[in-house]
């Protein structure tokens, strides 16, 4: 569906609301002497990889509620991302889930995602399941399991996804284990580790130069008693283990209730291992809620150490790789996507207005209350107009979200693709 015709007309009808908005953005910023232009343009420039899994009604093991209009295929997927990108401009890509997303035909999927402007993102191996045509079980592990037999077929997987992702030009793997323990006693947690370490430098052995591999860490859940990589500490010594194209991804639901992670972006930004960044909400858990609604505040203070990080020249990081994953029960995948870009594009925004110099001269001089001050003060500075510009300057929505109702995008999705059909993978 191209619907950027529709979205310059509906612009019109929003023009007069967004000029008043965006006038009053710019002489708070101007008086601060604070470069919009060069804002929008970072603006524009942030670009967010949406996950082939979040395109339809996720759901728990109690059920799923499909919305209706969810894609069918590999191909009705990337149809989906080149909408979102149609409407914000910031969704230029998407991660694709191996073995949910295997491509037929790489080189007709390619002209699909140039098509819509698209290029893929990381491919994400999968050793979580047992799929049907699989010989052995990852019920008590994969990467570390006891029998190198499942081990083999886990590191021969992550191979066969590295070749999927080069036939699409992706350069980053990410490897997520949901190996572990329910009971104590079940496994020997340092025979674990040294089993996981030794299946991932085979799998790194395999990974082009030009590649990352992601090192995703989660603190429970499928396993409830221990998992293997359950924080970033163990993340980073298996990164360090193996190279440098070894990165900790961080997912912001992957942490128990308060813990620091704007701190624990900050130190492996300092250490240059941060690779890649998951997006989410959480209340609980791993709750997969729309980014940046339950805790909006530490989400600003998560972007002002990424921000922080990314522009001091003395911080070595690679780029980072920024990705959603969040698969939804309640909202319509795709509005609650719009939703979710739109909260961490005017978060990055806020971030980048924190006077730096002005917040280290307070940290220097012990001023706790100026320091927070400034950040309160940041963090109540509605930034939404600044990216509504950013989309307007660069062919998109001023209003997504508005424009995809005023379109009636979902009912003509349930019309093409019927309503009870479930997005593969899922
Ligand atoms: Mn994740």
């Amino acid at each position: 569906m191209f619907i950027t015709d529709k979205i310059q007309e509906l612009n019109e009808k929003s023009a007069t609301s967004h000029a008043f908005h965006f006038e009053h953005i710019s002489q708070l910023l101007t008086r601060r002497g604070i470069d919009i232009q060069s804002i929008i343009d970072k603006i524009i420039a942030f670009q967010i990889a949406i996950p082939s899994w979040a395109l339809g009604t996720g759901g728990t093991r109690f059920g799923r509620f499909p919305g209706g209009g969810e894609p069918r295929s590999l191909e009705e997927k990337i149809e989906d991302v080149g909408l979102l990108h149609q409407l914000n401009r910031s969704s230029g890509s998407i991660s694709l889930h191996i073995p949910w997303d295997i491509p037929k035909d790489p080189t007709a999927l390619k002209s699909h995602l140039q098509a819509y402007g698209l290029a893929i993102d990381s491919v994400n191996s999968n050793t979580f399941q047992d799929q049907p045509d699989q010989t052995l079980s990852y019920k008590f592990g994969s990467l570390c399991h006891t029998d190198a037999g499942v081990r083999q077929q886990a590191i021969d997987h992550n191979i066969a996804c590295i070749e999927h992702g080069k036939a699409l030009d992706s350069r980053v793997l990410t490897v997520w284990l949901a190996d572990g323990s329910n009971f104590p006693g079940q496994q020997h947690f340092r025979r674990a580790w040294q089993r996981t370490a030794d299946s991932l430098s085979e799998i790194y052995r395999a990974l082009p130069q030009d590649w990352a591999m992601l090192i995703e860490y989660k603190p429970y859940e499928p396993n409830f008693y221990s998992m293997v990589v359950p924080d970033w500490g163990t993340s980073y010594t298996l990164c360090a283990s193996l190279g440098t194209k070894a990165q900790v991804l961080v997912d912001l639901g992957h942490h128990l209730p308060n813990t620091n992670i704007e701190q624990i972006v900050a130190r492996l930004m300092h250490f240059g291992r941060l690779g890649g960044f998951h997006f989410n909400g959480s209340m609980y858990g791993d709750d997969d809620l729309t980014t940046g609604s339950i805790k909006p505040y530490q989400f600003f203070l998560i972007f002002n150490e990424l921000v922080d990080a990314m522009t001091d020249p003395a911080v070595k990081n690679p780029p980072l790789a920024w990705m959603i994953d969040a698969s939804h029960n309640t909202k319509d995948p795709l509005e609650d996507l719009l939703q979710s870009v739109q909260n961490i594009l005017t978060t990055y925004a806020k971030a980048l207005l924190v006077d730096r110099a002005t917040l280290g001269d307070a940290q220097q001089n012990n001023d706790a209350l100026a320091a927070e001050e400034l950040l309160r003060d940041i963090f109540a500075t509605d930034t939404r107009a600044l990216v509504a510009e950013a989309a307007r300057q660069s062919g998109g929505a001023i209003d997504p979200i508005g424009v995809y109702r005023n379109l009636k995008i979902r009912e003509k999705l349930i019309e093409k693709r019927g309503k009870k059909n479930i997005a593969t993978g899922l």
